[in-house]
């Protein structure tokens, strides 16, 4: 299966069979992680070079810390500071791309030799942007973004992470088509840490696939960033220290490649290259596997549950509903290669017209043992109980569980 990259990268880029690697290149004074270092022209460029040496495919340059509290800087500091360092990197045959939430800094950089535009607001914070990269032609990286760093701690409220990064992705997806960026040179990124807590980043960590479901590539950028400090805090509560957290990141690289990320956006490029070439050997080995979801709904019997002495002794109607998923299998026609669902719905019948018991919460329980037993890797169960003794009318009672 051919790895799909954006339209319009260069060579090698364009056909390489992984995940790619960027190499973060901070032209700052300020930026959170390598903020300082590289702050003169010939520094940044030798150190985009020794990124390169050390396998980044891209390096992105960045004039703007956009740390969380950091203010903004001119236009003409931006450039000042990045416009040099694209173009030694170009002489030197280092791919780049810009860093850069400002429409003239990203025609300035592409035409200085940058080849991908990366806009940490998703064309938000500059109303130009968006037609500025229709006209470029150059890749597109969308991310995830509620407000400029000095405000973005306030901005981090929500009811279902993963349901409105998403949506306001689409937004912004939306807004790039129409202002005529071809849907092909689009990436998105779910933005880690921009007015996000840890548990938001982790969240959408796990939710990559339906991330990648949008029919975007995908970017992460968790690189040494506050939540792998906090996760790898001493026994104390002390935050891991930046230069400690490269192992951290490079884990995630390798799940997210495994995931299916097109690239990961780290500091430490070495641990990265090793570690998205495991996760894409992980997800393309031995052919096609797939992971599969039996879905049985309805099934039913006369049970005798309940705690009322009327209920044990008269019996009444309960429904079971399982989502059942399958361990990973080489895809094939053979019945013996997967599990039976005339045997889970029998299984869960004989529960369901078996031995009494109170509740439905246990009811619930014994079916998905009964449903794990037979090589499930997990199962949610649906019980109802449309009868219930209840005194007001109502539809149905039912409580659901997954396990394990
Ligand atoms: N993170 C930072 C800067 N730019 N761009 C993208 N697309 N995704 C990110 O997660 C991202 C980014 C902040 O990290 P840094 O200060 O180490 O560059």
């Amino acid at each position: 299966m051919k790895f799909r990259h954006p339209a319009g990268l260069p060579e090698p880029i364009a056909s390489l069979a992984r995940p790619v690697v960027i190499g973060v290149l901070n032209v700052t004074p300020d930026s959170f992680s390598d903020g300082g270092l590289h702050f003169t022209a010939q520094r940044a460029i030798a150190h985009g070079l020794q990124l390169a040496r050390q396998g980044a495919d891209l390096v992105d340059v960045g004039g703007e810390s956009t740390r969380p509290g950091a203010s903004r800087i001119d236009v003409t500091e931006e450039a000042r500071r990045v416009l040099p360092v694209i173009e030694g990197l170009r002489e030197a045959g280092v791919p780049t791309s810009i860093d850069t939430m400002r429409a003239s800094i990203a025609r300035d950089a592409v035409l200085a030799g940058a080849c991908l535009v990366n806009d940490v607001s998703g064309g938000l914070a500059d109303p130009a942007m968006t037609t500025v990269i229709a006209d470029l032609g150059v890749p597109f990286v969308i991310m995830h973004w509620r407000g400029h760093s000095d405000r973005m701690a306030d901005l981090d409220n929500y009811r279902d992470v993963v349901a409105e990064v998403m949506a306001e992705l689409g937004e912004r997806v939306d807004a790039a088509l129409a202002a005529g960026i071809r849907a092909e040179s689009i990436v998105i990124d779910p933005g880690i840490g921009f007015a996000k807590e840890a548990d938001h980043n982790w969240t959408l960590l796990r939710a990559l696939p339906e991330l990648a479901s949008m029919g975007y590539p995908v970017l992460v950028g968790a690189s040494r960033k506050r939540f792998l400090g906090s996760l790898l805090a001493d026994p104390d509560g002390v935050p891991r220290p930046l230069d400690g957290r490269d192992v951290a990141t490079d884990a995630v690289s390798a799940l997210a490649a495994t995931f299916g990320a097109w690239a990961v956006r780290v500091h430490d490029v070495a641990g990265s290259v090793d570690a998205v070439r495991v996760g894409q050997a992980w997800r393309s080995a031995q052919g096609s596997v797939t992971a599969d979801r039996i879905v049985l709904d309805g099934i039913r019997g006369i049970g005798y549950h309940g705690v009322f002495e009327f209920e044990r002794r008269q019996g009444q109607e309960f429904v079971a509903d399982l989502v059942v998923h399958l361990p990973a299998r080489v895809a094939t026609d053979d019945l013996a290669d997967t599990v039976d669902y005339g045997v889970i719905a029998q299984r869960a019948h004989e529960v369901i017209v078996g031995e009494p018991m109170d509740l439905i919460e246990t009811l619930a329980e014994r079916i998905a043992d009964a449903v794990l037993a037979l090589g499930a890797v997990s199962v949610e169960v649906t019980v109802h109980k449309p009868q219930a003794p209840i005194p007001v009318p109502f539809t149905d009672a039912a409580v659901r569980i997954t396990r394990p």
